[in-house]
């Protein structure tokens, strides 16, 4: 039976650990900020407390362990099959922890989101936290951009600011950070769904107005 209301928009969320940043989605979505349904949550490592948390919100669970594949194509092609199967109109990578091949990336051109604990294009790749002390920056942060070939290289959506403090380990500014990711990637994701956020060419956009360079900057007492 028809009930005249558009076709539910699908989400599928990447993971490798404690799934924080999905549980940020899952509730954006129970309380109707994200107009979307989360179909399934896939992880590549097992027993992980993100899979405890897509359970305990009914959400479908997978994991695929990369550790199974002899090679990253292997894993890709199997991951890639794997989320087909769902056929998402948005995938999510949130806390996922593998290098994703240029192959995997251009099924899901336009469509594929990721959170990222620096401020983009400063510090890509891994242990960002330490890296921002070490450097003696006053300010850290995180970016959700669209996922290109290019490690952490695709272009920057929204990005929020933290302050570093001269006692701060990498602990405590990774805690910090996290809190400010839990606001800008349901945000993003949003954005995504109401049809607002999209990317062509390398470039992001919302509204149909080009985003720059380092993603917008988040404005805690203008949420958007
Ligand atoms: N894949 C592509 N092609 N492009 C991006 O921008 C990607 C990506 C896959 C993951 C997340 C990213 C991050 O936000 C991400 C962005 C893993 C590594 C890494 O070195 C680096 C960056 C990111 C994720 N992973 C190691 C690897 O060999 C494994 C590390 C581990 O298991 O702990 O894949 O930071
Ligand atoms: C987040 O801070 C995310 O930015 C970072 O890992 C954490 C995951 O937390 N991602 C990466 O470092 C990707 N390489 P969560 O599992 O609680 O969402």
């Amino acid at each position: 039976m028809s009930t005249g209301q558009k076709p539910t928009f699908r989400i599928v969320v990447l993971i490798s650990g404690s799934g924080s940043n999905l549980q940020s989605l899952i509730d954006a979505c129970h309380n109707n900020q994200i107009k979307a349904q989360i179909t399934a949550v896939i992880s590549n490592k097992p027993s992980v407390k993100g899979l405890d948390r897509a359970t305990a919100a009914n959400i479908p669970t997978l994991v695929i362990d990369h550790r199974d594949f002899s090679s990253r194509q292997k894993f890709d092609q199997h991951l890639l099959e794997a989320i087909q199967n769902f056929s998402p109109d948005l995938v999510i990578l949130a806390g996922f922890m593998r290098i994703l091949t240029s192959d995997f990336v251009s099924q899901f051109e336009g469509k594929l989101l990721n959170i990222h604990p620096s401020l983009l294009p400063a510090y890509q790749g891994l242990d960002t936290h330490q890296r921002a002390i070490d450097a003696g920056d006053s300010k850290a942060g995180t970016t959700v951009h669209f996922v290109t070939p290019e490690l952490d290289g695709g272009p920057p959506v929204l990005q929020a600011e933290v302050a570093i403090s001269p006692t701060d380990g990498p602990q405590d500014l990774a805690a910090r950070v996290l809190t400010m990711e839990h606001k800008i990637y349901p945000a993003a994701a949003q954005w995504f769904c109401d049809g607002r956020l999209t990317s062509q060419n390398g470039k992001a956009f919302l509204d149909g107005v080009v985003i720059g360079k380092n993603g917008i900057l988040f404005d805690i007492n203008n949420e958007h």
